[in-house]
């Protein structure tokens, strides 16, 4: 038995301030708007990928948290295949590969574990098959908002325009440095898997809400100009306005869907009206809400305002269950 190559890396997850929602093929992936997000602090929310290839393996094989995951699965196939596609090391030498991926956070609860998961599968195998330059599209393959986790900092996905998705790629808009005063918290309502699964919602909503069409041809293209520009001049009024604004767009979209599909429960609508209060009472913008396809709540706000949002959370929530994790975006891809 030869151990051909094996590595370990790990991948921090990403939270959208403009959302992706739809796409326009569904085996390659391609959505139907850009979006941007922050990625968080890799000793945050990550995951952690190990990956063994050897000649004597009869399979292929991936255990995600301790549980052996169907591979035969389309999207596995497909980011195996780019990778090996492009691959510069094994690929004469017959061999299998044997996938263990754990992360630490709950699986599927709307706390963007297909972004990192994905993200740190493409990682690693690019790492081992000694694939080069940009892997973001193969990431993409994987699970749509995973290309944004291949950076730190805030990172679009621009949509592209070709078939092939050959232009549907992450970019680094501005790198972790840039704005290290940036923080994000994550406050876990609810730590279940979801009703409704990203992927079926966005189908749903892309055939039947009457909100997408305006969202994807005007709003979106103008909130990712006029977010790209906040954050270049690192203007936290105007990145937390349009945060909450497309945040509570999406659920719209997502309400105005038929079936209608409700990821936000009453906690994170407790946690919408405390966070509008605070900023009414304030006189400005400190701090901005965005919710994924759950129930959990993602704070942007800069640091000066963190003990003072903490303590307001902790009044409101004495337990303190709903309080977990902060970082600022960063950058973390880490081979070990
Ligand atoms: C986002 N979400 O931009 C948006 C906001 C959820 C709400 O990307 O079908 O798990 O695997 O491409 O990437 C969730 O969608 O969906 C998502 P697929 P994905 O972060």
């Amino acid at each position: 038995m030869v151990v051909l190559g094996s590595i370990t890396c790990t991948a921090p997850v990403n939270i959208a301030t403009i959302k992706y929602w739809g796409k326009r093929d569904e085996n390659l992936i391609l959505p139907l708007n850009s979006s941007l997000s922050g990625t968080l602090h890799q000793d945050d929310l990550k995951t952690t990928t190990s990956i063994v290839a050897n000649d004597e393996f009869t399979e292929d094989a991936l255990w995600l948290n301790g549980v052996k995951e169907d591979i035969s699965a389309v999207r596995y196939q497909n980011v195996l295949k780019a990778i090996r596609d492009r691959a510069t090391k094994l690929q004469d030498k017959p061999h299998h590969v044997h996938i263990v991926s754990v992360n630490n956070f709950p699986t599927a609860a709307g706390l963007a574990s297909s972004a990192s998961g994905y993200c740190c599968l493409v990682y690693t195998l690019a790492q081992l098959y000694g694939v080069e330059g940009d892997v973001s599209s193969i990431a993409r393959l994987g699970s749509g908002s995973a290309c944004r986790s291949m950076f730190g900092g805030f990172v679009k996905w621009e949509m592209g325009t070709k078939e092939d998705g050959s232009d549907s790629i992450a970019v680094q808009v501005q790198p972790e440095s840039h704005w290290p005063e940036m923080n994000i918290i994550v406050l876990v309502v609810n730590d279940k898997k979801k009703e409704t699964s990203s992927t079926a919602g966005m189908q749903q909503s892309a055939q039947t809400s009457p909100m997408m069409k305006e969202r994807c041809a005007t709003t979106v293209p103008q909130r990712m100009k006029d977010i790209e520009e906040a954050i270049k001049s690192r203007d936290f009024e105007v990145f937390g306005d349009i945060t909450m604004k497309d945040s509570n767009d999406f659920h719209e979209v997502c309400a105005t869907t038929t079936p209608p599909i409700y990821y936000l429960n009453d906690t994170s609508r407790y946690i919408i009206n405390l966070v509008e209060k605070y900023n009414t009472v304030s006189g400005n913008i400190k701090c901005a809400y965005t919710f994924d396809a759950g129930p959990n709540a993602c704070i942007y706000l800069p640091e000066q305002n963190v003990t003072e949002f903490l303590a307001l959370v902790l009044k409101h929530f004495p337990t303190g269950d709903q309080t977990n994790y902060y970082r600022g975006p960063n950058k973390y891809l880490q081979q070990s």
